[in-house]
Formats: C-alpha cells, structure tokens, sequence
C-alpha cells in the first residue's frame, strides 16, 4: 500500500491521446500548460532582478523599463553589448532562481513522468536543468544534432521538459526535433567536433553519419509562447535553430528520468558531462574515438 501523500498543486493529468502520442512521436506539446502568473512571472520577474543587480554591481548606464513578462530581460542586449562576460555571469546565476527550482522539481513534473513512464519513481537529473539564454547571430552554444541520453545519462527513459519564458518566433530559431526518431535506438557519438574544436562537453558531440540520419527523418521546429511546454523522450533527435532575431531566446531545460528503469539502475543513475562523469567508462559502445 502506498501512503497518501498531501500534493501540493492540482493534478494536471494527461489523456490517454497524449501519452500515446508521445510514445508513438516521441514528443508532445502542452499549450498553456503552466499558470504563467504563479509558474513563469516569478521566473521572469528573478531574471529582470538578476538583470537590475548587474547594471548595479557594474556601474553600467543602461536604463531598463518597469518589470513586465513580456519585456522581463530588458537591459540585458546591453548587458552583454558592455561586455559579453556578463551574460555568462546571469546565465550561471538565472538557474538558481528559487522559481525555477521549484518548477523543476515541482509535483507536476513529477506527474508528467509518472503518467507517461507508469511509474512510481520519478527523479530529477542532477546538474540537468538550466535556462538557456540563445543571444542573437552566437554559434559557440548551440546544440549540435543529439540525443539526450548520451550527454545526461541517469536513465534510458528520461524525459527533457522544455519551455520557453519568451515567446519562440520562427527567427528565434526554435528547437528542430525528429519525430518518431526516438524509435530508432541508441546512436553512436564521436567526442570531438572538428569543424568546431571550440565546442567542448555535450556540444562537442557528433552523431555517427549525423547528416544522413536526420535527412532520414521528418523534421519539425514548432513554434511556442511563455506557459507552453515541450516534452521529448531522452532519446528524440533533436538540435538548437540558430536565432537571428535582436532579442535572446530564453527558454528552460528540465530533465526527469525513472529510477526503475534498468539501465538506469544498472550504471547507477550516473550523470552525464555536467557531472563529470567519463562517458567512455560507463558506455564504452557508445562512443568512437
Ligand atoms: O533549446 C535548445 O536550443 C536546445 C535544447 C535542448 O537540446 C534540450 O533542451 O535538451
Ligand atoms: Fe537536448
């Protein structure tokens, strides 16, 4: 018998359709998903503070509006137009936003992976949640064509909860996914990019015959808008689209996984790059030197 737990927030619970959709597609997309004022504002709001505090620390001249969740990063082109460093410095601090944290680990996240990997064991992947700042026309950080599992390990059906805190226009460059790709099974990586020997870590990950495979599939790069929210099997191909837009695209990363899943018990929950992890020791079939 399980013992009743008091949740904290209603149940959003999936139909039937969507979890197969996801199985079948190996994505799905919940419209609307989150309450943008108890879910995204404060996220937004602890991004515009952040922001404020740096034109402060820095001394810097640089006016921002009043704070509003559609103009929440105003300044911060500046910021990083005064010096590019400090947009490394917001990036790192952003994902410690009590919000987000709270959003990552939140009972909802949690129902998602227990409704659609019918488990009873949910977990949050250490180290495996972040907000991504895109900034206009930057290469250096976007995500090659991949796998998640390979760059995050934890557990073969883990789940990558992706939603934007701007709204994702077609210049933007939304994630390009592949559905149906997640049916075919692990692809094997080479570790080092050699058209780009500045990637370093999980960007510097290439798919085996990277070009062929993807041609292979359909590719989709849906558009989406603040309270919305992707799901994608650990396993989808999928890359970052390059934003030629002015403003950064800002959007946020959360990765669940099943404690049950054998592999997952088997290589011991093991995180990928971001925990130092050798990739090579735990994988060995998985990687081509
Ligand atoms: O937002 C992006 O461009 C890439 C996202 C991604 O790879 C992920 O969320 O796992
Ligand atoms: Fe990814």
């Amino acid at each position: 018998m399980q013992p009743h737990i008091q949740t904290q927030s209603a149940k959003r619970t999936l139909t039937q359709e969507q979890i197969d959709f996801f199985h079948e597609e190996g994505y799905l997309y919940l419209e609307g998903f989150y309450n943008l004022d108890k879910e995204i504002k404060p996220i937004q709001y602890g991004i515009y503070q952040l922001i404020k505090l740096l034109i402060a620390k820095y001394d810097l001249p640089i006016e921002q509006l009043p704070f509003a969740p559609e103009t929440f990063d105003d300044g911060y082109q500046a910021l990083i137009k005064a010096r590019r460093s400090f947009g490394g410095e917001i990036y790192d601090a952003v994902k410690q936003i009590p919000a987000f944290m709270r959003l990552v680990a939140s009972e909802v996240h949690e129902d998602l992976l227990k409704q659609i990997r019918g488990t009873d064991m949910p977990a949050v992947a250490a180290g495996g949640y972040g907000i991504r700042i895109d900034n206009p026309n930057e290469a250096k950080f976007r995500a090659p064509w991949h796998q998640e599992y390979p760059a995050q390990f934890r557990s073969m059906d883990g789940i990558v909860y992706w939603a934007p805190l701007a709204e994702m226009t077609e210049d933007m460059g939304p994630v390009v996914m592949c559905p149906k790709s997640h049916k075919g099974g692990l692809v094997r990586v080479h570790t080092k990019d050699p058209k780009n020997p500045e990637k370093t870590g999980a960007y510097a990950l290439i798919l085996e015959n990277e070009e062929q495979l993807v041609n292979s599939y359909e590719q989709i790069a849906p558009l989406s808008k603040p309270g919305d929210l992707f799901l994608m099997d650990f396993l989808t191909l999928h890359q970052s689209g390059l934003n030629s837009s002015k403003r950064s695209r800002w959007s946020m990363q959360s990765r669940l996984f099943n404690f049950r899943d054998p592999t997952g018990m088997k290589i011991k929950w093991a995180g990928g790059f971001a925990a130092g992890t050798d990739l090579k020791a735990i994988h060995p079939d998985l990687y081509i030197d």
